[in-house]
Formats: structure tokens, sequence, C-alpha cells
């Protein structure tokens, strides 16, 4: 099972890691994606949403119009791990693809 990421390893981990942040009060990381229009961000969701279950590791998000809101955390290590730090970067590289 992958193992919880240090604070420090975390924050190193999302200074590379464009547009990322950590969530206050929760072991977690989040970035809000804001694409041309609905279009745009449904196929970045569904991009990633195949992705998400290759790698069988979930994204917590919520989609309105052309924004999607994401948090990252593995919940069966209870914080940040490598997955997500994975699940992150693949991510930041389908919004590059996605036109818009
Ligand atoms: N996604 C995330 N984000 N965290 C998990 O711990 C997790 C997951 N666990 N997707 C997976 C599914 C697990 O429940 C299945 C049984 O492999």
């Amino acid at each position: 099972m992958a193992e919880r990421l240090s604070a420090e390893a975390r924050r190193q981990a999302i200074g590379g890691l464009s547009g990322w942040t950590e969530i206050e009060g929760r072991d977690a990381i989040a970035k809000t994606f804001v694409f041309k229009d609905f279009n745009e961000a449904f196929g970045f969701m569904t991009r990633a949403a195949l992705v998400a279950e290759k790698m069988d590791h979930h994204p917590e998000w919520r989609n309105v119009y052309k924004t999607v809101e994401v948090v990252l955390s593995t919940h069966d290590a209870g914080g940040v791990t490598a997955l997500d730090i994975e699940l992150a970067k693949t991510m930041n590289a389908i919004a590059r693809l996605t036109p818009g």
C-alpha cells in the first residue's frame, strides 16, 4: 500500500506541480481547473477518469459549468501519497492537452 508522504516530501512534491496547493486542516491537495466551456471541462474529466480508473486511484471532484475543483488524497492511507502526486501530474498534462 502507498505510504503517506511526510509534510516535507509533500511540500516538495507539490512545489513542482503547477496550481496544486495543500488543503488547510486535511492531508490532501487541491487544484481548481478552469476551461473554456463545459465541453472542455467534461472532456478533461473524461480523460482523467480513464487514467484514474486504470490507476485504481480516484479523485474527489466537483464540476460547475467550465470549472472542475479537484481534491486528491489516498483514502486507504489517510493522506497524500505518491499516487496523488502521480495523478496530479497526469491531470496537469491532460489539462495542457485540452484545447481552449
Ligand atoms: N482512490 C483514492 N483516492 N484513494 C484510495 O484509497 C482508493 C482510491 N482506494 N480508489 C482504492 C480505489 C480502493 O478502494 C480499491 C479497493 O482498490
